[in-house]
């Protein structure tokens, strides 16, 4: 059967089990839009600007497991997805980006709004294709698909230009795909995994060191059973929390530079590191270095490129984390590491990292705690980028799996808003709480208006300091206090909710944090809080920036005190 460009890219939309499309139109996607009202099927949600569309699908594939995707003209509508796409490469995360071109004949000629994206997300993205002809669509849907959900997802970009979309073809669906190049390996070495079962059952001292591609395969159950059966504490990064109850007896929370003070005595005691799927970040490892200076090391991960690129590895295993600790579980014996494990509490209760000062005024660390004691932790937390994040990370107990959103490789503020949106629109059943910054949510504030016009309920939740506080906290620690650039001034964002017709309320005294979280969760729709918190609070525990984990500063029992001069200037970007 013939059919346009157009309709053969909805049709493999359809087949692929797509059900939303975050976008904004223009000239060279004019024809898809017109075809969109063919496929009722196929939901589409308008955004403000399409970096919000693409942190609305990357919300969106994180909170569902499936592929979020979203549309963009081309030219400046192409360019405004980059971020979104970028940090979705970053992150593993799983989004096909659409995007119209100029027609064939101009491609090359600086035409009106042509730009080579395809080009320029050459390095930010697993795959990307420019559409030759409408004969072409199809086998290029199927294959973007496949690509971004398989292996390490990753981001794909199908560059569409206009007259390929009105252009008439044969439509066949390709039922497999056919590229011979590209073969994940999912099952473990056999040999590989015998010997990492060796390591785990003769180790005095191991610890689990756990990351998102955990949440990512779904092996919560085996993750459990492997720390259990060997009694092994896991500690996780920033985006694999909620990969392991933070409520359980062996976990100890997240590790890194704002990680728990104890977890990363932990990791630079223990003789085996059982890294799973996570990638060794510089936010986690600290100096390199000194990095688990006494562990053999057993790295897990779907991604051989991953690989003894930042830290030695004694016993790498390439494959699917399911399935490689499925077949770990069956070699690790029973074990108690009672002595081991006193040591990890003695640790906890000397350094105790998160807890929260007793203060009459009203802390960013409070809101939080408030907000998990309303939802019971059963609500989905998405964040900004900053201190807010860090604080939405260490003051909410993860009990449930893949209960939190943020962005982590690429850090990139505004992230929260769009990707709560995408978050909510994928679980509308599961409340999704917004814990935003002032800084952070005035990037994308515009995707207010999109969450009202579709009713999408986020509860947002804006921890305002009136600064860039992680800027301005770097700033006091190793600039001798000069605020350069960080106090930031930001609208009435109760009247801005006003205006763009959601309930708003300002909280300013402790006593009214309760009643105002109640009040949204009681709430229909969207709800906003502006909580004005202390403004110059600070985030510890603290690793420097180029310090060992063990080089961790903790809050000043009594007084706040900077590091001292002498201390390393940061070497790394916030
Ligand atoms: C797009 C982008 N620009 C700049 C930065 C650098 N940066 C990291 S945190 C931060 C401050 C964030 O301020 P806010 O959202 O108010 O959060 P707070 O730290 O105050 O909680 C900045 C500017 C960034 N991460 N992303
Ligand atoms: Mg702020």
């Amino acid at each position: 059967m013939k059919m346009t460009g157009a309709q053969i890219l909805c049709e493999g939309l359809v087949r692929e089990g797509v059900e939303v499309i975050f976008g904004f139109p223009g000239g060279a996607v004019l024809a898809l839009y017109d075809t969109l009202p063919q496929y009722p099927q196929l939901r589409h949600i308008l955004v403000r600007h399409e970096q919000g569309a693409a942190h609305a699908a990357d919300g969106y594939a994180r909170a569902t497991g499936k592929v979020g995707v979203c549309m963009a003209t081309s030219g400046p509508g192409a360019t405004n997805l980059v971020t979104g796409i970028a940090n979705a490469y970053l992150d593993s995360s799983s989004i096909v980006a659409i995007t119209g071109q100029v027609a064939r004949a101009f491609i090359g000629k600086d035409a009106f709004q042509e730009i080579d994206i395809t080009g320029i997300t050459l390095p930010i993205t697993k795959h990307n294709y420019l559409v030759p002809d409408a004969g072409s669509l199809a086998k290029v849907v199927k294959e973007a698909f496949y690509l971004s959900r398989t292996g390490r997802p990753g981001p794909i970009l199908i560059d569409i230009p206009r007259d390929v979309q009105i252009e008439q073809a044969e439509f066949h669906y390709p039922r497999e795909v056919d590229l011979p190049g590209y073969k994940p390996t999912l099952e473990g070495h056999a040999a590989q995994i015998k010997k990492a079962a060796k390591l785990i059952n003769e180790a005095q001292h191991p610890i689990i060191l756990a990351g998102r591609g955990v949440i990512i395969s779904g092996a919560y159950a085996e993750l459990k059973q492997l720390a259990e059966a060997a009694q092994i504490p896991v500690v996780t990064t920033l985006l694999g929390i909620s990969c392991f109850p933070e409520g359980h007896a062996l976990s100890y929370g997240m590790v890194g530079m704002h990680g728990m003070a104890y977890a990363n005595l932990a990791l630079s005691n223990t003789d085996l590191v059982i890294a799973i799927g996570m990638r060794f970040d510089d936010r986690v490892t600290g100096k390199i270095s000194a990095f688990a200076p006494y562990a053999h090391i057993v790295h897990i991960d779907i991604d051989p490129a991953e690989i003894g690129k930042n830290v030695r590895v004694d016993v790498p295993i390439v494959g699917d984390v399911k399935l490689v600790l499925k077949a770990l579980n069956k070699l690790v014996v029973a074990t108690e590491h009672a002595g081991w494990l006193r040591q990890l509490e003695g640790w906890r209760r000397e350094h105790p990292s998160i807890e929260i000062r007793d203060s009459a005024s009203l802390l960013p660390q409070y809101v939080v705690s408030k907000i998990h004691e309303a939802t019971k932790g059963k609500a989905t937390i998405v964040t900004g980028v900053g201190q807010h994040q860090m604080w939405a990370a260490q003051h909410y107990c993860y009990d449930k799996p893949n209960t939190l959103i943020s962005s982590g490789g690429l850090g990139a503020m505004g992230f929260g808003l769009p990707a709560a949106m995408g978050a909510k629109v994928g679980r509308p059943d599961t409340p999704v709480w917004l814990i935003d910054g002032d800084g952070s949510l005035q990037m994308t504030i515009q995707e207010l208006a999109t969450i009202v016009q579709d009713n999408i309920a986020v509860k947002i939740a804006i921890l305002n300091n009136g600064y860039l506080g992680m800027v301005r906290q770097w700033q006091e620690l190793f600039y001798q206090k000069r605020y350069v650039a960080t106090p930031i001034s930001c609208p009435d964002f109760v009247k801005i909710a006003e205006g763009y017709c959601l309930p708003g309320l300002r909280v300013t005294h402790k006593e009214e944090v309760g009643p105002a979280i109640e009040q949204a969760m009681g709430h229909q729709g969207p709800f906003l809080i502006d909580f004005m918190v202390e403004p110059e609070e600070n985030v510890y525990p603290m690793v420097p920036p180029g310090a060992t984990l063990t080089e961790t500063i903790e809050a000043p029992k009594k007084e706040r005190k900077a590091i001292s001069d002498s201390a390393k200037l940061p070497v790394s970007n916030i």
